[in-house]
């Protein structure tokens, strides 16, 4: 395998700078592309070239592979890192840079294929012994077969889509005289969705916490997991605070999970880093549900605790090197939390909030990462994911994650947009996240918007500070007259 001395980047946002940081320090350098309303962003400022791949839908830029293998021949990349989203987990544009010769910085397009059909990633797992949810043990075809494992195993009933994953498609069925509309109304969501109306049942499980581990593999065999994340506390399946190491999971039950997730990742011949996800129930009984064959949003928390650089990592097993660790020489070292800071309205069910980011002040200190991909006086809009940042903590122990945590939400300032922040200060605030008992449905259970604390206060010394450096450096006649950004930011502020 040659060595890789330019890598394209195929992403844009905070997850296209984290991995030109991870290039710098190894000394590659770095391509990135970008659409239009992305030109003068962060992570195009940042890389060494620049190539621009077309307008903001990203069906016209950031998922055309024809336009990404353009820019690697154009710039002479010799690897592309798909970051998250996008092409990350597409099997066919791993199939075409290994065609072209360009190393795909993430697994071989069978690896994806399998863990990306769930019902595929369901069979392999259980022929490997690891316990999965009741259910049909593949694809469902039959609806009186089906029906009747229904009735064995139990209702409620969750059906799922065999192309889904991350909670896309899935339905709950709650007793038997609806399961037959349910599944023809899935079959079809489906087909709609994915192209792919294929579905299968398995039972719902009820109060399970999601818990998920970190794995790397080389192409010499060796497969380490960099320990596990409990990345409960999410919305709508989007994920919102997580944290690592899980507090539930104790030596024994961590050791025997890891067991299970270097199996599944041995058993489709990975390369590189994937999360395996699994749900632990009241029982401290754990469930596969599925693998994801990328980098995930939430890995700097690993990062934290374990001192690995995962994107590097993810590098070095790409040009083939053998892993540069054994599991022996990883430990957990404290406690890392994470805030994912939406542009959205905690007040108003997390609509997506968007405007001109007046200011982004982030917070600093021992143990504080910030990762953002937009910058003050950048516009967040609706052309892709509302995450301004992650705000990610390290402290020597859970308690003292949470603290610094705190400290760190109560010292970022963003004015513009509405923003997560009032939401994660609740939750991590809440007796029950403080003391590690919280499952999946903690945001339905709990959180209630008239407990968010106002930040009114708050609002009125940003706004004088705004004045005052008005009145300070523009013509006050201005900033009477219509059309002032003043007024713009105090009606879309958080
Ligand atoms: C489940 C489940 C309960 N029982 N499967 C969500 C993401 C995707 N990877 C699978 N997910 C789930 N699968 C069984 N058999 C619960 C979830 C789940 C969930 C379901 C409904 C509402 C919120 C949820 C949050 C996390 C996980």
């Amino acid at each position: 395998m040659p060595e890789i001395k330019k890598v394209l980047i195929a992403n844009r946002g905070e997850i296209a700078l984290r991995v030109i940081h991870s290039c710098k320090e190894l000394g590659i350098k770095t391509v990135a592309v970008y659409s239009r309303p992305d030109a003068a962003s962060p992570h195009v400022l940042h890389a060494d070239e620049s190539v621009f791949i077309g307008e903001a839908a990203s069906s016209e830029s950031y998922l055309v592979m024809d336009k990404i293998i353009d820019a690697v021949k154009k710039t002479g990349a010799d690897a592309v890192h798909p970051g998250y989203g996008f092409l990350s987990e597409n099997a066919a544009f791993s199939e075409r840079c290994e065609k072209e010769g360009i190393i795909f910085i993430g697994p071989k397009p069978h690896a994806i294929t399998v863990m990306g059909d769930k019902t595929a990633a369901r069979e392999l797992v259980t022929k490997l012994g690891i316990p999965t949810p009741p259910g049909l043990k593949s694809e469902l075809k039959d609806l009186e077969e089906a029906s009747t494992i229904a009735d064995e195993i139990g209702y409620p009933i969750l059906v799922k889509a065999a192309a889904g994953g991350g909670g896309k498609g899935m339905r709950i069925v709650h007793k038997k005289d609806e399961f037959e509309s349910s599944i023809k109304a899935a079959k079809s969501e489906a087909k709609n969705a994915f192209g792919d109306d294929r579905i299968y049942i398995e039972k719902y499980l009820e109060e399970p916490r999601h818990v998920e581990f970190q794995v790397v593999a080389d192409m010499h065999g060796n497969v380490v997991h960099v320990f596990d994340r409990e990345c409960s506390i999410q919305r709508r399946h989007q994920k919102v605070i997580e944290e690592a190491p899980c507090a539930l999971l104790t030596p024994e039950l961590r050791e025997k999970m890891a067991e299970a997730a270097i199996k599944a990742t041995k058993g489709c011949d990975y390369i590189g880093a994937g999360t395996i996800e699994f749900l632990v129930d009241k029982h401290l009984d754990f469930y596969f549900l599925e693998m994801n064959t990328r980098l995930q949003v939430e890995h700097p928390v690993t990062e934290m605790i374990s001192g690995v650089d995962l994107v590097a990592t993810q590098i070095l097993v790409a040009e083939g090197k053998k892993l540069p660790f054994t599991q022996e020489d990883l430990k957990i070292n404290g406690h890392s939390i994470e805030c994912r800071i939406y542009a959205e309205d905690p007040e108003d069910n997390f609509l997506p909030s968007t405007g001109m980011l007046h200011k982004h002040r982030v917070p600093t200190g021992d143990g504080i990462r910030v990762d953002a991909g937009v910058e003050e006086g950048q516009e967040v809009t609706i052309n892709y994911d509302p995450m301004i940042s992650k705000l990610t903590v390290h402290g020597k122990d859970r308690k003292s994650a949470i603290s610094k945590m705190l400290r760190a939400l109560d010292e970022y300032e963003i004015v513009g947009c509405k923003t997560t922040i009032p939401f994660c200060e609740f939750t991590l605030r809440h007796e029950d996240f403080v003391e590690a008992k919280y499952d999946t449905h903690f945001v339905k259970d709990h959180f209630n918007p008239e407990e968010l604390e106002s930040k009114v206060d708050e609002d009125i010394l940003a706004l004088a500070a705004t004045l005052l450096k008005q009145v300070e450096t523009e013509d006050p006649k201005e900033m009477l007259s219509a059309g002032n950004s003043t007024s713009d930011w105090w009606l879309n502020r958080r």
